[in-house]
């Protein structure tokens, strides 16, 4: 066995380790080129209604910020529309003056961008953007993904494939080439959370589905699962859900009837038979501010027993489950201790913050051991990787440390080669073997 660490240092081993171990990210909205980037370059040709977003005003106008600008500069001031008929230029550049230089950038979203920029070796301390834009229009987007891979060490990016979206389901019915640097999953909130809205989708796209969940439906909706299954080879299924989300549902609620009914007759056949998870991110309410476009989704906390009751009654299921509310990270880590179908992942979205990535952390190993997956990044602009991994590996990094120190102050003999096995199941192991 290899020298036992002493606990003065654990700390940079754990850290080292952290680093080195390339990541497989399991939830971003990220595309790979195929899809095609609105964003104009040196290189490739421009798709307006492309997918795959990066650079600079991407970054600077991700709906996170949108949200915070909107706090500084008010819709009585500037109205939504006002803003959202403005160039993406026009907006950054408005997100930039008053997030950025009106005011300091300190929120995690903001800090988000200087950790980016800082990362690509961009110098923003003039506090302008004309330089780091003129860097990015000289980046190739087939180059530039291998490189921001690289620099943040990800070495799989697991995609959301929303098949109701009409965009992006007619650019897989025009064939979307494989990049093996990219894993597809079938995201499907309508089925489940508006399901005669889906089957009349669905029944124009030629599925002998009909509003009543009854045996040709749930035969239909199942070809229709298997068919986007297998066209988007996806690794897993998911959707989100709101924070009233029950299971069983309520009885005199005829929509969540006909939702439980399509996942216990549709969803979860359809993945035990062909031995998918089933990823579920529970407490989004959407647009609880609809002008807000993305950024106008709230939080709100769920029912942890809904989650326990699904894994109790579908045992040869497996389900990834996430929640928003920070309220409800403690009872589901105790769900995950009672379930092993059930698998913890990542500090979603409200959560993902250093204070309460620290938090649930710290909590998960005490109460989840090695037995969990602690973040993925939910990036939607591919620069993002760069910070979102950054700053959650320093925060991993230092929980695990702390708790190193703890076994070996209670006598165990740690090695180096102990820490990078654990760490290598935390950022990799775990999704891949629960996959
Ligand atoms: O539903 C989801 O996957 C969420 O992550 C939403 O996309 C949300 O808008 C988001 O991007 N959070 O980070
Ligand atoms: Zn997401």
């Amino acid at each position: 066995m290899s020298q036992p660490l002493h606990r003065d240092q654990i700390e940079a081993v754990v850290s080292a380790a952290v680093q080195k171990q390339p990541v497989v990210d399991m939830h971003t909205h990220l595309y790979s080129p195929a899809f095609g980037t609105p964003v104009p370059n040196a290189a490739g040709p421009v798709d307006p209604t492309g997918l795959l977003l990066w650079g600079l005003d991407e970054l600077v106008t991700y709906h996170y910020l949108i949200a915070e600008v909107f706090r500084v500069v008010p819709a009585t001031v500037l109205p939504y529309d006002t803003f959202f008929k403005m160039s993406k230029v026009e907006q950054a550049d408005h997100i930039w003056k008053h997030l950025f230089v009106e005011r300091s950038p300190i929120s995690e979203a903001c800090r988000g961008v200087l950790t980016t920029l800082h990362k690509l070796g961009l110098d923003v301390s003039d506090r302008k953007l004309d330089s780091a834009r003129k860097w990015f229009k000289e980046q190739k987007p087939g180059d530039y993904i291998d490189k921001v891979m690289e620099l943040a060490n990800v070495e799989s990016i697991t995609m959301t494939n929303p098949v109701f979206d009409d965009g992006e389901r007619e650019r897989w019915l025009r064939g979307i080439k494989p990049d093996p640097r990219f894993q597809a999953v079938l995201r499907i909130d309508p089925l489940l959370l508006d399901w005669p809205a889906a089957a009349k989708k669905m029944a124009s796209w030629g599925y002998g589905v009909s509003e009543e969940v009854g045996g040709r439906t749930i035969e239909e909706a199942r070809r229709f699962l298997r068919d986007w299954i297998d066209k988007q080879n996806a690794i897993y299924l998911a959707l989100s859900l709101p924070p009233s989300w029950r299971y069983p549902a309520d009885p005199a609620d005829a929509a969540a009837r006909a939702g439980q009914a399509i996942l216990e007759q549709v969803i979860l056949p359809v993945c035990a038979e062909r031995g998918l998870a089933f990823a579920m991110m529970i407490g989004s309410r959407r647009a609880a501010n609809p002008a807000l476009r993305d950024a106008g989704d709230m939080v709100g906390t769920s029912d942890v027993d809904s989650v326990t009751a699904l894994a109790a009654r579908f045992p040869g299921n497996r389900f990834f489950v996430t929640m928003l509310a920070r309220e409800n990270q403690h009872a589901l880590a105790v769900a995950a201790r009672k379930f092993g179908n059930l698998m913890v992942f990542g500090c979603w979205w409200f959560v993902n913050n250093p204070s309460l990535i620290t938090e649930i952390t710290k909590m998960r190993v005490e109460l989840l051991g090695t037995s969990f997956i602690p973040q993925h990044s939910d990036a939607r602009v591919l620069d993002q990787l760069l910070y979102k991994w950054d700053h959650s590996r320093k925060l991993i990094a230092g929980v695990l440390a702390e708790k190193y120190r703890d076994a070996v102050d209670a006598g165990w003999k740690l090695t180096t080669a102990d820490i990078e096995r654990d760490v290598a199941l935390y950022l990799k192991g775990n999704f891949r073997n629960f996959l």
